[in-house]
């Protein structure tokens, strides 16, 4: 019961960061099912594939920011939450390295990405064109640098605190 109404409270939210200049509702693409709230954050998980930048932009219009992992334990919690199959996908997060190549950073405020989060022998730049960061399942929970240009899931972020 506790879920449902925190659950209500976030739409509600939604409804009111998605209002438009012209007081109508943008609220066609989001389902309440893949809203989670943890720590300090609201997560928006969207199934539907995208590049980097139009899941950037996709979650910018709804008020959020393409996910960033400030901490393992954030890391983990998102683990728990995502479906195993469909992480095997892929999920685009905020990392890139397109501002400083070789300097992957979290896009919305530049922090350095942890370490520990990456794939073996990641980010290894393949081919020289992989400059935007994947979360995704394989032998366990990492993160991959891809091409931006490339069509995956995405998770958009709202940090909740002041
Ligand atoms: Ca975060
Ligand atoms: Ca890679």
């Amino acid at each position: 019961m506790l879920r449902e109404c925190s659950q209500l409270v976030v739409l509600l939210g939604l409804i009111y960061l998605s209002k438009g200049d012209d007081d109508t509702l943008n609220l066609v693409n989001v389902t309440i099912k893949n809203l989670f709230y943890n720590g300090d954050s609201l997560y928006y998980i969207d199934e539907r594939s995208k590049n980097w930048y139009e899941a950037r932009g996709s979650c910018e219009s709804l008020g959020f920011n393409l996910i960033s992992f400030e901490t393992v334990e954030e890391f983990e919690a998102i683990n728990r939450i995502i479906d195993d199959t469909e992480a095997t996908k892929g999920y685009w997060t905020s990392g890139t390295d397109f501002i400083h190549l070789g300097n992957h950073v979290w896009f919305p405020n530049g922090k350095p990405i942890p370490l520990d989060l990456w794939g073996f022998q990641e980010p290894d730049n393949k081919n020289e064109e992989e400059h935007c960061d994947l979360f995704r399942l394989t032998s366990g929970y990492e993160l991959n640098d891809e091409p931006c240009t490339s069509k995956y899931f995405y998770i958009c972020e709202l940090n909740l605190k002041p």
